[in-house]
């Protein structure tokens, strides 16, 4: 009997799903259907680009939180499929650390020359699942948003791998609603430009309110002030970005700290995080979890373990992404094929527990980064993904957070090793700080040479 699986959602993790399918496929005959719902009208996920804010062409939540002038905010190196090299798909060396046009054009050759397009009902958002406990089947409501047509479709597993970092997380702070000026959250934020000139606050102290900042700061912003809530990134800021405690109210422009401080402000972005959010599922089926390494509830952090006929990818807190998302594809992949069988209830609670006890320890982003590691090297060692040196990736992810701490200005200039291909990175012709343009052609062009001049 063919088994027909359901994935929701075509960014990267979704389309690990598929790319896991078809190698699997390619090499021996399994009665399966894939269908993958995007409710976007292509592929990527948050590296689809969208200038667009609030709601789409459709009055759907626009899911993009991705914005002009993104590069890679960790080397190139660090995510490497492990089955489509960077070399095989750019046919030569490219610098360590992308802008965004360059890593989607990445993520998109593997998918097309695997002609995986196929699966994909594009325009088609899920509205609703509902799992049968009689036929142990999915019956997922699906909208297709051109033609305003609903209809339902059963399937005997479901992965869920509609992204984490899409709803936003919005506090309120006393006097936000008579400031004067631009309010808005990092997931709104579309490029550095309207904010030449002025002077910006941002509030939260991680990885958004870390770029947001440098971006504004090399994009002409007067001056940002990144406000914390528990502790300070810390970097070496150059003069124009400083870090103040947490904003404990507004008076008119006027921001005040906990430390009695005070600043005049144009705008404020607050890069306070994301919301997990699966509107399309039962309470029973629905994740609940902050941004962490480990969501609780999940076996092998992808089986629902109350149903372990229900997968979620990608929903981890990421120092790892793109390979990570393809061991996670490949495992759930065996699950389904029937190739990996699942312990016990007791059995995969003893696990999580397990794995949440070593979460609890993580203390730093070191920490961090070995407890992801070792995560990604038991869900490898458990399936045939082409299996790459997850512990050199370590040491490299090491080495990425000793040059931020080193230059947060400077780190994205230099160049990795690929644990994949073995091939050193070049050197970027024009170093981060001095491109403006975030264009894959600027980025690829080899005419143009180290002192930024264009050869013919
Ligand atoms: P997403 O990319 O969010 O894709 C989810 C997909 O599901 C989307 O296409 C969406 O339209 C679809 N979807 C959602 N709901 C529905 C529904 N109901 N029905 C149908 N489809 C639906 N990672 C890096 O490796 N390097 C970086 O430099 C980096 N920078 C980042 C910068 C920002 C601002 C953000 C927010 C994240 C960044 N990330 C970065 C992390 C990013 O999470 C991953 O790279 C990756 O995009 C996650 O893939 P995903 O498929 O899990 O989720
Ligand atoms: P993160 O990494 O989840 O961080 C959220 C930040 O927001 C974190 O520093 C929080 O402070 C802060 N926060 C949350 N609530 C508040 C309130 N109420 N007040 C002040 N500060 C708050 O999200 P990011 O958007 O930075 O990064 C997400 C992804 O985007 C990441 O993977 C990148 O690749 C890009 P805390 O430190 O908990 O005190």
């Amino acid at each position: 009997m063919t088994i027909r699986i359901g994935i929701i959602g075509a960014g990267p993790s979704g389309l690990a799903q598929l790319r896991a399918f078809e190698s699997a496929l390619s090499r021996s005959k399994h009665d399966v259907e894939l269908v993958c719902f995007e409710k976007r009208s292509n592929w990527g996920g948050l590296w689809n680009y969208s200038w667009r804010t609030g709601l789409d062409e459709h009055g759907e939540p626009v899911h993009g939180s991705m914005y002009r002038y993104l590069w890679s905010n960790g080397p190139k190196e660090a995510l490497e499929f492990a089955d489509y090299s960077f070399d095989q798909h750019f046919g030569r060396p490219i610098p360590s650390y992308p802008p965004r046009a360059v890593l989607f054009d990445y993520i998109q050759g593997r998918m097309e020359r695997n002609n995986l397009r196929q699966y994909i009902r594009f325009n088609t958002v899920t509205r609703w699942v509902n799992f049968d406990e009689n036929t142990q089947t999915f019956e997922v409501a699906v909208e297709d948003l051109s033609k305003q047509h609903t209809y339902t479709e059963t399937f005997d597993y479901l992965v869920v791998a509609t992204g984490h970092f899409s709803t936003p997380h919005v506090p309120y702070f006393k006097g936000l609603d008579t400031f004067p000026g631009a309010v808005m959250h990092a997931h709104d934020f579309r490029g550095a430009d309207q904010f030449k000139g002025k002077d910006l606050l941002l509030v939260g102290g991680s990885y958004s309110a870390e770029d947001i900042g440098v971006q504004c700061y090399k994009h002409g912003a007067r001056s940002v002030t990144i406000s914390y809530r528990s502790a300070p990134l810390g970097f070496k800021w150059p003069q124009g970005i400083r870090e103040v405690p947490l904003v404990t109210r507004f008076e008119g422009k006027t921001a005040h700290f906990q430390d009695g401080t005070h600043k005049n402000v144009d705008a404020v972005v607050l890069c306070t995080g994301y919301q997990h959010k699966y509107p399309f599922l039962p309470e029973e089926l629905r994740l609940k979890s902050h941004n962490r390494l480990y969501p609780r509830g999940l076996y092998k952090g992808v089986v629902w373990k109350n149903n372990p006929r229900l997968f979620y990818l990608g929903m981890q807190d990421q120092y790892y992404t793109f390979n990570m998302f393809d061991a996670q594809a490949w495992y759930t992949r065996d699950i389904m094929l029937g190739h990996t069988a699942l312990p016990d209830m007791a059995g995969m609670k003893a696990d999580i527990q397990d794995w949440g006890r070593r979460e609890d320890a993580v203390d730093n982003s070191c920490d961090a980064v070995d407890f992801q590691t070792a995560y990604v090297r038991d869900l490898m060692d458990r399936t045939d993904y082409p299996g790459f040196e997850a512990e050199q990736v370590a040491e490299l992810l090491k080495q990425w957070l000793r040059d931020k701490q080193e230059s947060i200005l400077t780190y994205r200039d230099k160049p990795f090793r690929s644990v994949v291909t073995g091939t050193m990175a070049p050197v970027h012709h024009t170093a981060w700080i001095d491109e403006l343009d975030d264009s894959l052609e600027r980025f690829l062009d080899p005419h143009i040479n180290q002192d930024n001049e264009v050869n013919a």
